[in-house]
């Protein structure tokens, strides 16, 4: 693995679920998710192409523990695709909880991807929704753009970060995960297990202070 990435027209960041309810004081709290900010927002600044995305549910939503009767957060249900962990309400279209951080600082961002506004279906990965299957759209965005190579950061590292390498390694993309730009939920060994996973699949862990910037720009 390289011990440092320098950073071309052809690299995205992908900047994952930065938004109030996943930082302390919102309704699915990632441990310390706040502190990912301002690395965020300087490792932004080492990209030219940025993607930001945002967890959008409608009330309702079937993730929540609160439509599921005698259900209670971080338990784990059957549903028709598979295992799912229930969730605080969290990230509901248009609430204050589901707008990005107040001091995340990335206005060249220049496409902002919604996700999870299927009440019927999760979508960790900013690529395909839980099925698997259907598509964000994302993949294709990307290839036309004619990026090759995806940097993400953000939260949760354990669930959609994860999930969102994982996807863009499939679908061909060179990944790096910004790891100490993102911090984990870590439910039952999430975070371990999502470390595995990413080794395994070739996806690099790097760190923010390896990203350097070609001097051409
Ligand atoms: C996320 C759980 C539920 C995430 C989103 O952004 O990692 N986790 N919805
Ligand atoms: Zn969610």
């Amino acid at each position: 693995m390289p011990s440092s990435f320098v950073i071309c027209d052809s690299d995205v960041l992908l900047v994952v679920d930065i938004q109030n309810d996943f930082c302390p004081g919102g309704r699915l709290p990632v441990p310390r998710g706040d502190e990912v900010v301002p690395v965020v927002n300087a490792v932004a600044r080492q990209f030219r192409h940025v993607v930001l995305t945002q967890d959008w549910h409608p009330p309702g939503h079937q993730s929540f523990a609160s439509v599921h009767p005698g259900k209670r957060p971080f338990e784990v249900v059957s549903l028709p695709d598979g295992p799912q962990v229930l969730w605080p309400d969290h990230c509901v279209q248009g609430t204050p909880g589901a707008e990005f951080r107040h001091d995340l600082d990335v206005p060249h961002a220049e496409l902002v991807l919604r996700k999870g506004y299927d009440p019927s279906i999760d979508s960790y990965s900013a690529f395909f929704e839980n099925d698997r299957l259907t598509p964000t759209g994302l993949a294709g965005y990307l290839r036309e753009r004619g990026f090759r190579r995806v940097f993400i950061a953000g939260l949760a590292f354990d669930f959609c970060v994860r999930y969102s390498a994982e996807d863009a390694r499939r679908a061909g993309f060179a990944v790096a995960v910004v790891e100490d730009a993102c911090r984990a939920i870590d439910v039952n060994g999430s975070a371990d297990e999502a470390r595995r996973l990413l080794d395994a699949l070739a996806v690099n862990r790097v760190a923010a202070e390896s990203l350097r910037t070609a001097v051409s720009r």
